[in-house]
């Protein structure tokens, strides 16, 4: 008989350090890449490796992630496939989730009703691209309560990740600590750390056992990484699936597993510049492997009034459909529908959300600008950094952010 899995995808997260963009929606609600939610990568992923029952989890500020995923992602259930959103259940009384570890536990009921035997948990806030079946063969073969998916990443970035240790057969995992701020790099690469990607893969009555425990302790801060992975690795019974060994089908070589957290406002910013290369790192266009959306029935994107000292052209930029370049150039960019740019504006290394309106002569440099907001005419944005700090958001690396319904001064 096959094998039966369920897929629950943690989607909870207030992503705080991606303000403002999260400042009235989820993490994974956060549209990216022009056309997508953060969300449709996971999603996409799991439906690309043939598992078609998914829950996601949701709590905080959930209204656009729910609104995308009821419009998106709607399944026929002829065949009992489903994505189905859950918010908190509030099912120990009126509280909200505690943690994420804390979430599956309000939510066993959706397990109990599937009864599967395995039990597949993603995180929904990684721009990435990986078949997730290989990894659940991997834990199949190997017989462990729990497969925890690991990648190298840099050492300096041990606080933001968990960080795993493991055995001399490279399979168990000896030791995982949740975020440490002093860590010992790998033996063949000093500066990396294995870290973990946040997505595991259960046996199912190893999960609910788990987290059934650790609600009775009132000490645990009922997290997934802070407190079941480490329980299940002290009982010997967690090991690692390495992300190198996960292959997705391509055209060429470059498209091999890709993988970004995009936590940050620089890292949100530096995806999307690997989508715009000539030959991008993270390819789009590979169409074994597609990203599903929805984003609407947008006319295709126009390029007008290109003559004389205008310009009325985009290059090196992903364009969405509805999107009008009018007498201007957009360079190094990622638009999304709907988006207006008018004569003599300069576009050049910024993402543009949805019905953003660039003005005449204005400029934007490396920049986020959210839905609908207005550059009203000659404005300069990402020029002038001492002067935008003062106004918006700036990140580490300079890079200038607007979020929703904020007011843009000339
Ligand atoms: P973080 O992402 O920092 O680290 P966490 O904030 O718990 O951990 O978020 C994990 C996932 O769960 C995210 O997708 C988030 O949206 C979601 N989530 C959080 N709380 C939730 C709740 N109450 N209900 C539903 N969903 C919730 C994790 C791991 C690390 C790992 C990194 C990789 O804990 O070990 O290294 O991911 O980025």
């Amino acid at each position: 008989m096959a094998v039966k899995v369920l897929a629950i995808v943690l989607a909870g997260g207030e992503g705080k350090r991606l303000m403002p963009l999260t400042a009235d929606r989820a993490k994974p609600g956060v549209p990216f890449g022009g056309i997508y939610r953060m969300i449709d990568f996971v999603l996409s992923n799991l439906a690309n490796g043939g598992y078609l029952k998914m829950v996601v989890l949701t709590q905080y500020k959930s209204h656009s992630l729910d609104r995308h995923i009821s419009k998106t992602w709607r399944m026929s259930t002829l065949l009992g496939n489903y994505v189905t959103p859950v918010p908190a259940q509030q099912r120990l009384g009126p509280r909200w989730f505690a943690g994420s570890a804390d979430a599956i536990y309000q939510s066993l009921n959706l397990i109990n009703d599937e009864s599967p035997d395995y039990v597949i948990v993603f995180g929904a806030d990684h721009i990435y691209r990986m078949d997730p079946k290989q990894m659940v063969n991997d834990h199949i073969a190997s017989g462990a309560a729990v497969t925890v998916a690991g990648i190298r990443q840099p050492k300096s970035m041990s606080d933001q990740f968990g960080v795993i240790d493991v055995a001399e057969d490279g399979k168990r995992i000896k030791a995982f600590r949740e975020k440490p701020r002093e860590v010992d790099g790998l033996p063949d690469a000093p500066d990396e750390i294995y870290a973990s990607m946040g997505n595991y893969v259960f046996t199912t009555r190893a999960l609910c056992e788990a987290v059934t425990k650790d609600a009775q302790d009132p000490d645990s801060k009922h997290d997934m990484g802070g407190n079941i992975i480490p329980m299940l690795v002290e009982r010997g019974e967690a090991n690692v699936y390495d992300f190198r060994d996960n292959e997705v089908l391509g055209s060429n070589e470059r498209d091999r597993g890709y993988w970004r957290d995009v936590g940050t406002l620089d890292s949100f910013y530096e995806a999307h510049m690997d989508l715009i290369a000539t030959e991008p790192i993270f390819n789009l266009y590979n169409h074994d492997w597609p990203i599903f959306t929805n984003y609407g029935s947008w006319p295709p994107a126009k390029f007008v009034h290109g003559y004389d000292d205008r310009q009325g052209r985009a290059i090196e930029s992903m364009i969405s459909p509805g999107v009008v370049v009018s007498g201007s150039l957009v360079e190094r960019s990622v638009i999304s529908p709907n988006v207006r740019v008018n004569s003599w504006a300069h576009v050049e290394g910024a993402v543009l959300m949805e019905g953003v309106s660039v003005g005449r002569r204005a400029v934007v440099r490396n920049a986020i600008i959210d839905k609908n907001v207005v550059i009203p005419e000659g404005a300069q944005i990402g020029v002038d950094l001492d002067r935008d700090r003062k106004l918006y958001t700036v990140s580490d690396n300079g890079v200038v952010v607007i979020g929703k319904g904020q007011r843009v001064e000339l």
